[in-house]
């Protein structure tokens, strides 16, 4: 299944991004813990090139820890400096401070050396749903930007002054003209970083089912109290009969189905979950 969504306000945010470049020091990337790798945008390259970066891991509450190490280790030697994260539980804003302050320390030290208190301008990117809204709020304790559990809720970039005088710079979600990969498109629907109106959502729940089968096999047949099938199609059936989602001529209702199997990936109620490992890369 591909996956292919690239609307108009998307390439405006990128333009728009690449003019903001000019006016931060630094750049904070949100990636998505549950899909790191496919988090990775190949078409911010030029912005990542161009300042330094924080990695950010987010919806880390989402992940076993030992699944997040992996991928920090992984991550580092690549000389990537990232940080694992949970914006909704907001006790780790004091860690990010502390990473975006070290990642800037040259330009600190040296206007302190000139009597000047500098203050960070940092950009913060990464696909759409990952959390920037979220993260910035945990950041300045108030609810400053606008967050929402779909893709595109942020239209416009958006400043923000932390107490400490940090600034920094909210913007549109973005994903790139064409997925790097078929898999790639996938995880990011999964996560909700593409708008399910422009997928067809039951093959999509057809693709997590066939991940689930790969990976999780128990997850699913202990959420639904259902007996697994190597058919996906026949297991999303048995999901629909179990939770009642029956037509009128009594076929399961396999639309329905698909978004109750979405949501209780995407809320966490299969338990915690990582799509990718850092040994598939
Ligand atoms: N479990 C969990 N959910 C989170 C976390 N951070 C953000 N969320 C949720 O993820 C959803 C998206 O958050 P936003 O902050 O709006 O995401 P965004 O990256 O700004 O999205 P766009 O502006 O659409 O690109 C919201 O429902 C948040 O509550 C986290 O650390 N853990
Ligand atoms: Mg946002």
């Amino acid at each position: 299944m591909i996956i292919q969504w690239f609307p108009g306000h998307m390439a405006k945010a990128k333009r728009q991004m690449e003019e903001s470049l000019k006016r931060v020091d630094s750049l904070i990337y949100v990636l998505d813990a549950r899909a790191p790798h496919s988090c990775i945008n190949p078409e911010f390259d030029n912005l990542v090139s161009a300042k330094p970066v924080l990695y950010v891991l987010n919806k880390s509450d989402l992940v076993e820890r030992g699944a997040i190490a992996a991928w920090e280790s992984f991550f580092a030697a690549k000389g990537m400096r990232t940080i694992a994260v949970s914006s909704t539980i907001g006790k780790d804003s004091g860690k990010v401070i502390s990473a975006l302050s070290k990642l800037n320390k040259e330009k600190i030290e040296r206007n302190r050396a000139k009597g000047v208190n500098y203050a960070v301008k940092a950009m913060v990117i990464g696909m759409p749903n990952t959390g920037k809204s979220t993260l910035i709020n945990a950041l300045c304790k108030g609810k400053r930007t606008v967050t929402g559990d779909r893709p595109g809720v942020t239209k416009g970039e958006q400043w923000v002054r932390l107490d400490n005088g940090i600034s920094l710079l909210d913007t549109p979600g973005t994903l790139s003209h064409s997925m790097k990969s078929e898999v790639a498109g996938l995880h990011l629907a999964f996560i909700g970083s593409v708008r399910d109106a422009v997928v067809d959502t039951t093959e999509l729940s057809l693709e997590l089912i066939k991940f689930f089968l790969r990976k999780y096999p128990q997850k699913i047949a202990e959420r639904y109290q259902i007996e697994l099938s190597a058919d996906p199609l026949a297991v999303l059936e048995r999901i629909a009969k179990k939770r009642g989602l029956i037509l009128r001529g009594g076929e399961p209702d396999l639309d329905k189905a698909a978004v109750a199997l979405l949501d209780d990936f995407r809320k966490c109620r299969l338990g915690k979950i990582i799509l990718e490992t850092p040994d598939e890369y």
